[in-house]
């Protein structure tokens, strides 16, 4: 066995997004591709930096042989010891437990998270920092920088390494150690929740149905909820994670998921659904006949924190990226604690964290989570909700209606318009920003304009600057409409609009969604020109 020094040119187009680098398998096929960006890791981590890894993926197509050579590539550079989840299998936040509890120097993800898969379907690289979160901008702005000027890479000609069986084994002078995927994040799970609360539950005939959408969550899932807690065999569906998701496209959305919100508006539904994502991170929350939007997911898991055991001494602070719904604002000041705005990207949640200054995270895009890791986490969330549901002994649509009646009730839908032209939509945007100066004051279709800019974030940690982040349009009644270019998708632009109206009297509390929001909708049109723009004469997905 030698390490070999690759001659290579640089591709264009290597910029990490919202979260990694994610783009068509195909387009990771090529040769060199993936080898240029996993060499500029290293570059960035500087030699000798990293010698403890921790590598795997969401179990997607590609992801072995990814990891095949990322494996040969880290011998390569020094690295001394990797962690390999068995088959290559690692959700996003075992990852990140991974990271922590074995104290490794960083890891490398594998996963298009929420995007499809299979051969053509999409593939994704991310490099996680040693707090087991996302690596910050300055990192993947680096790693950007060296996939533009990158001349060789350095791999070894190793043969590949045998996934499947625990163990430890070694390529070059590096030790491989291939460990059970769900062993320490079960462990972490066991210490923040009443386990035993729930095996009552569980115990006393309550049903549940976990879609884990043929990806990643299903043996975490499966392990925790059927193995340590006794749900019925059958509790978790789509549980097998497969190379293609099934062919579906696994968001835990009400579009994506609809087989489970069907299942859950069944005469005999369940008392309680859930979906999670591609990589395990995202999850959403349905009771009967109702999905909880990820922001009042939020709202309510902030709320009611000291049900659980590992939140009893209460909660520090909340962070919730721009477009989430205010609902966390509104908890975070009944209970006297601070709630951070930051840009959408879990990597901004990281130094909140690490400082101490927040101990809950969420997104409207059906990410929650909280400092027990550092990405976000959707089999813990679904934990959370099963912990609240054994203490207080409500329904989901029972704690739905009492947190309404308490806080008010944030109305909020996104309308995303995907894969338009990627021209069209810059313009768009261009034309919204050049109008900002112009709108505050104005009131337009009987909506006062108190506000409205392009969102740029000063971290109060480090002080590192994050401008355009999003254009908002914020209402004297505190009603909203952000229009955002999404980070993660693949095709062309996708265009997200995020629509928010706030209401307080319990007599309106049970209003159709976008009815409730058909003004704003309006507005955002008429503001943006966006079907016009775009071509399109409605949106691809509305949540
Ligand atoms: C990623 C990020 C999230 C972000 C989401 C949507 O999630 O980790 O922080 O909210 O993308 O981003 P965008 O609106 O730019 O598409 P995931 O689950 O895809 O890793």
């Amino acid at each position: 066995m030698t390490i070999q020094t690759v001659a290579t040119t640089p591709f264009a187009g290597q910029r990490p997004g919202t979260s990694g680098l994610r783009k068509k398998v195909t387009e990771f096929q090529q040769p060199g591709y993936l080898e240029n960006f996993v060499e500029s890791i290293f570059l960035t981590l500087g030699e000798g930096a990293c010698r403890h890894l921790v590598v795997g993926g969401d179990g997607r197509y590609f992801n072995r042989d990814a990891i095949q050579t990322i494996l040969r590539m880290a011998a390569a550079h020094g690295v001394e010891r990797v962690l390999v989840g068995q088959g290559g299998i690692l959700s996003t936040p075992a990852v990140s437990c991974v990271i922590r509890k074995h104290g490794a120097q960083g890891g490398i993800v594998l996963s298009a998270s929420h995007n499809p898969g299979g051969p053509d379907g999409d593939f994704g690289i991310k490099y996680n920092i040693d707090n087991g979160g996302p690596a910050p901008e300055k990192i993947t702005d680096a790693i950007f920088a060296h996939t533009q000027t990158v001349t060789q890479y350095r791999i070894s000609d190793a043969p590949a390494v045998d996934l499947d069986v625990l163990g430890t084994t070694q390529l070059e002078n590096m030790v491989i150690e291939v460990i059970d995927p769900v062993a320490d994040y079960a462990e972490l799970m066991k210490g923040l929740f009443d386990f035993d609360a729930i095996r009552g539950l569980f115990a006393s005939g309550f049903r549940m149905r976990f879609d884990a959408m043929h990806a990643v969550a299903g043996p975490y899932a499966s392990t925790i909820l059927e193995g340590i807690l006794g749900a019925p065999a059958g509790t978790v569906v789509n549980g097998v994670p497969s190379e293609d998701f099934g062919g579906g496209h696994p968001d835990p959305n009400p579009v994506n998921a609809a087989e489970l919100i069907a299942a859950m508006a069944a005469p005999d539904a369940p008392d309680f659904g859930a979906a999670s994502d591609g990589d395990g991170d995202r999850n959403m929350i349905v009771g009967r006949g109702i999905a909880v939007t990820p922001s009042d997911s939020l709202a309510i898991i902030a709320a009611n924190a000291t049900v659980a055991p590992g939140y009893a001494g209460g909660i520090k602070g909340i962070a919730r990226s721009m477009p989430t719904s205010m609902a966390a604002d509104r908890v975070a000041e009944a209970l006297g604690i601070a709630c951070f705005e930051t840009p959408t990207g879990w990597k901004y949640f990281g130094n909140l964290m690490d400082a101490g200054l927040v101990t809950l995270c969420g997104e409207e895009s059906y990410g929650t989570g909280s400092f027990h890791i550092r990405e976000k986490d959707g089999v813990w969330a679904v934990l959370f909700w099963l912990n609240l549901l054994a203490v207080r002994g409500q329904t989901v649509e029972q704690l739905l209606a009492a947190h309404w009646a308490r806080f008010g009730r944030n109305y909020y839908s996104r309308h995303d318009y995907e894969a338009v032209d990627a021209g069209a939509a810059g313009a768009m945007m261009d034309a919204l920003r050049a109008r900002l100066p112009e709108l505050a004051g104005q009131t337009l279709a009987g909506h006062q304009i108190a506000l409205a800019d392009d969102f740029a974030y000063t971290d109060p940690v480090d002080g590192s600057i994050s401008t355009k982040q999003g254009i908002r349009v914020i209402m004297a009644d505190g009603s909203r409409i952000v229009f955002r270019l999404s980070g993660t998708g693949t095709e062309g632009a996708t265009v997200r609009v995020y629509l928010e109206r706030y209401e307080a009297d319990p007599a309106h509390h049970n209003l159709d969604t976008q009815a409730a929001l058909q003004g704003l909708i309006d507005l955002a049109e008429s503001l943006s020109d966006l079907r016009q723009r775009t071509g399109r004469s409605e949106p691809t997905v509305v949540t």
